[in-house]
Formats: C-alpha cells, sequence, structure tokens
C-alpha cells in the first residue's frame, strides 16, 4: 500500500490523478499546508522541503521507500508500474525532460502568479507583470509540444500530461486566458474528459479553503525561512 500524504493544490492533484489512473489503493494522509502539517518533523523524514506532494511506497521488500517532488513520485510510480511512460529510452528521455520542465519551469511561474494574484493583490504590480508573463510564456512552450499531437510525449496520456495539466486546468483563475493557445484548449479539454483525471481533482476537495489565509495562516505560508521553518519542526 502507498501511504499518500497530499493536500488538494494543484501539485498535490498530479500525484492523485496518476494514483487514481493506475487504480491502486492507496491511503491518504492529509497535509494542512495552511496549519503547519509540512514542519513536522515525520513529515519532514519524507519530504525534507517542508513540501507536499510525498509518498511511502510499503510494497517494496525491505524497509518502506519514501520519495518526495512531484516529478520524482511520478517516475517511481510509472517506473515501478510499467504504465504511463513508454519502455523506449528515447520516450523516456522525453518524459523525463517534460517532468523537469514543470517542476523547473511552468509550476513555480505559475505558483508565484498564483500568490500575487490571489494573496497579495495589487502589491506588487511588477511582480504580477513578471509572473503573468512567465505563465504566458509557459503556455506558449506547451502550446508549440502540442502542435499536431495528441498528448505531450508518445501515443497516450502519459506522467508528462498528468504533471503539466493542473496548472492549465486553473488558468482563468490565475487571470490567463487559453484563448491564443488552441493546442493546449484541446489537450486540456482531452485530460479533463478522463473519469480517473476527476476523481483526482475532486480528491479531498472538503478540504479546500473557503476563505482567505488568516494572519496566523499567512505566517506559516508566506513568511518561511530557513529559522522559522526549523522552529516550527521543533529544532
Ligand atoms: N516542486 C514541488 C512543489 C510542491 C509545492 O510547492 N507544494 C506546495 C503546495 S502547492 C506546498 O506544499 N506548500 C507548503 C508551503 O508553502 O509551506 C513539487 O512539484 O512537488
Amino acid at each position: 500500500m502507498i501511504d499518500f500524504y497530499y493536500w488538494p493544490t494543484p501539485n498535490g492533484w498530479k500525484v492523485a490523478i496518476l494514483l487514481e489512473e493506475l487504480g491502486e489503493p492507496y491511503n491518504l494522509i492529509p497535509v494542512n499546508i495552511s496549519k503547519g502539517d509540512q514542519f513536522k518533523p515525520e513529515f519532514l523524514a519524507i519530504s525534507p522541503n517542508h513540501r507536499m506532494p510525498a509518498i511511502v511506497d510499503h510494497d517494496v521488500p525491505g524497509e518502506p521507500v519514501t520519495v518526495f517532488e512531484s516529478g520524482a513520485i511520478m517516475f517511481y510510480l510509472a517506473r515501478k508500474t510499467g504504465r504511463f511512460m513508454a519502455d523506449d529510452p528515447v520516450l523516456e528521455k522525453e518524459t523525463l525532460e517534460w517532468l523537469f520542465w514543470q517542476t523547473g519551469n511552468q509550476g513555480p511561474m505559475a505558483g508565484q502568479l498564483s500568490h500575487f494574484v490571489n494573496y497579495a493583490q495589487g502589491e506588487n504590480p511588477y511582480a504580477l507583470e513578471r509572473y503573468r508573463n512567465e505563465y504566458d510564456r509557459c503556455l506558449g512552450v506547451l502550446e508549440r509540444r502540442l502542435e499536431g499531437r495528441d498528448w505531450i510525449v508518445g501515443s497516450d496520456c502519459s506522467i508528462a500530461d498528468m504533471i503539466c495539466w493542473p496548472w492549465v486546468l486553473i488558468a482563468k483563475p490565475l487571470t490567463a486566458s487559453l484563448d491564443d493557445f488552441p493546442n493546449v484548449s484541446r489537450w486540456r479539454k482531452a485530460v479533463k474528459a478522463r473519469p480517473a483525471v476527476q476523481r483526482g481533482v475532486d480528491l479531498g476537495k472538503e478540504f479546500r479553503r473557503n476563505a482567505a489565509p488568516d494572519e496566523e495562516e499567512r505566517k506559516i505560508l508566506f513568511q518561511q525561512n530557513a529559522r522559522t521553518a526549523s522552529e516550527q519542526s521543533g529544532n
């Protein structure tokens, strides 16, 4: 069985979608990032970067295997199950390129855009513009990749699609339009139509925030540095 450390955000959805697509049972462990669960020592032993998602795979010989970072988790599960990543070395290399691209480019830029759209409205027009442009640039990268192809890598839906899709799903709340990106729009719709994808996005929806973060939550989420992280972990 897999323990899945999760909170319902785009980064969490990536792995939720894959687990639902795999159809294997898993044990959901909520990591309430507004309350500081990401700093608990038992979580840090699994995810040293204070971030979810993370997994622990108990279905292995010997000690359970811990995996943090969505790209690494998805690569691990795809390798282990032989699903959602082609066996061919060149296609595997292409999958890795898109996993790295997502976690090094689209994810951080969209995450910062979300911060300035949702939590620091009007406070920093330069930052808002900067991340809006970068998010738009990333949509352009995907648009070119999806020209003449249904999926990001190979001929089927793969972990490359599952990792890139959640931050495109929420383009509108991020104040971006997909009007100039017809290939991305078509692909977004095709991924969304998959029942397992819908189940992944719905996972833990009862935990979703329905109010702006209060002062304490803002401090936990937005004023982190090495010292506060260490204090929160009790070190
Ligand atoms: N590169 C990481 C990003 C994970 C990430 O940023 N997770 C956020 C939620 S979307 C988190 O755990 N935030 C906790 C915090 O900001 O303290 C991945 O792809 O797994």
